[in-house]
């Protein structure tokens, strides 16, 4: 898919400043500084439109970002965030289960995960809640650039046995500094928001 003219929408904290056009939503989740933020600026070819490195006094708000008005990928709050307190993290965890649980535009969640390292105990909560929300997801194994060419692959599939034994669950390299792997990824985008 080629994008045209994504803008960036609205920060929402609370529902009643979701978007109310009904258009379908990508939601990202993955722990602060997986690549959430880049994810987004790599898929539609902008720089900086998604603000890029976690800032812990925003962590209750939704980003959306319109895509050519076809749909908004949502930036979600990361979780696992160090300098957040435990109260802080709870309150987190509850915000964003209540959205995807709730949030009925949701059409494909995608799970980013670190590919140099095992899926952290977040990592595996946070899975849990989106296999409980019921809604399709796919894994992508982020910083693809960071490990041998020769081993993505395979660390990818890896990763896809720890968090998916059964192997169900698409699971791809990804890399926001390598445009390679994004054509698999707008595949799997472009069956969902249609
Ligand atoms: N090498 C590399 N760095 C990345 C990649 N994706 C994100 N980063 C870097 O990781 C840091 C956190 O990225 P960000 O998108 O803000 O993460 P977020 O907190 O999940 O939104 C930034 O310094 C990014 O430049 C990637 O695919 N490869
Ligand atoms: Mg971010």
């Amino acid at each position: 898919m080629i994008v045209k003219n994504p803008q960036f929408e609205v920060s929402a904290v609370n529902k009643k400043q979701y978007p109310n056009n009904g258009l379908p939503e990508v939601v990202l989740v993955g722990k602060s500084n997986v690549g959430k933020s880049s994810f987004i600026n790599t898929m539609i070819n902008r720089k900086k439109l998604a603000r890029t490195s976690s800032e812990p006094g925003k962590t209750r708000q939704l980003n959306f970002y319109n895509i050519d008005n076809l749909f908004y990928f949502v930036d979600l709050p990361g979780y696992g965030f160090s300098k957040m307190s435990k109260q802080e993290q709870v309150k987190v965890g509850e915000f964003i289960e209540d959205y995807l649980k709730n949030r009925k535009e949701i059409c494909l969640i995608i799970f980013l995960v670190d590919i140099r390292h095992d899926p952290t105990s977040n990592d595996y909560l946070m899975y849990d809640y989106v296999v409980r929300s019921g809604l399709p997801f796919m894994i992508l194994a982020n910083k693809a650039d960071k490990i041998a060419k020769t081993k993505v692959n395979d660390t990818a599939k890896n990763i896809q046995k720890q968090l998916n034994p059964i192997g169900d669950i698409p699971t791809l390299p990804f890399s926001s500094e390598n445009k390679i792997y994004s054509d698999d990824v707008w595949k799997i985008i472009e069956e969902h928001i249609n």
